[in-house]
């Protein structure tokens, strides 16, 4: 059920994908959107996320946070889970069906995401660094061996286990940074079809929009989303600017 309070969410304001919708706030757009809960962006500058105000809200000064009346969440995980939880769309309503959606989306974020993160992380360090091309192979192998592993288990089914559910949404989100970065998932058609199939939903395409726009200063309308930009009055670092998002149904 739609809640009637507007949660607001942390983003960059100025994204280093310029936009490409890697930054994990499209995550949780991406879950509003599923759940067709409207939500506010609070655009942060680097500098802002770690001054006080924000530490207060993420101890590790990092976007996305979600704020709503008195509660104030931070990690993707957590936060998607809570949306997931308290809105219908994106967890089954039986049981064991239920823990086994909030299991992939563990899975996504502690099992399949730290290859992928390590792996960018190594492709950032200077070329001249010996060690950086020896470990290349090594981590393309360890996300060679979680995609294998994880395309067995999809096989031919559209998604993880019976329909879309936030463990997709995460699992889908996780893969998407690999794409950006490497043709490895090719390998896997079935995988390449996963993705595909995330990024067709209407949701995805939305909160994808609506983080580009952020980038581009340009409107979301086109799509349900339309990013009309609001100063906010105070509590806010210098700089930080909000966003609403009003949008229709999927
Ligand atoms: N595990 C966290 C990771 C959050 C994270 O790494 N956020 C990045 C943006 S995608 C960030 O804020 N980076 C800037 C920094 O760490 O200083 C989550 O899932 O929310």
């Amino acid at each position: 059920m739609t809640r009637q309070s507007k949660p607001t969410i942390t983003a960059f304001e100025s994204s280093p994908d310029k936009g490409a919708g890697l930054a994990r706030d499209t995550r949780v757009r991406w879950a509003f959107e599923e759940v067709d809960q409207p939500y506010d962006v609070r655009l942060v500058s680097f500098k802002a996320m770690k001054e006080p105000a924000h530490l207060a809200l993420h101890p590790f000064g990092q976007i996305p946070t979600y704020e709503e009346g008195d509660l104030a969440l931070f990690e993707t995980g957590a936060i998607i889970l809570h949306l997931a939880q308290h809105h219908a769309g994106l967890l089954p309503d039986e049981a064991n069906a239920r823990a086994r959606a909030i299991t992939w989306m563990f899975a996504a974020l502690n099992t399949v995401e730290p290859p992928i993160l390590e792996r960018e992380n190594t492709r950032l360090l200077p070329s001249e660094e010996p060690w950086r091309a020896q470990r290349m192979p090594i981590l393309d192998d360890r996300i060679r061996s979680r995609l294998g592993q994880l395309s067995a288990s999809l096989g031919d089914a559209e998604w993880l286990d019976g329909s879309f559910s936030a463990g997709d949404l995460m699992m889908v989100s996780v893969l998407l940074r690999l794409r950006n970065s490497s043709d490895m998932l090719d390998e896997y058609p079935n995988l390449s079809a996963y993705i595909v199939r995330g990024e067709a939903r209407q949701a995805y395409k939305r909160a994808f929009a609506a983080q580009l726009a952020v980038f581009t200063g340009k409107s979301s309308t086109g799509s349900p989303c339309t990013g009309s930009a609001l100063r906010q009055g105070s509590g806010l670092s210098p700089g930080a600017s909000t966003r609403t998002n009003e949008h229709g149904r999927k």
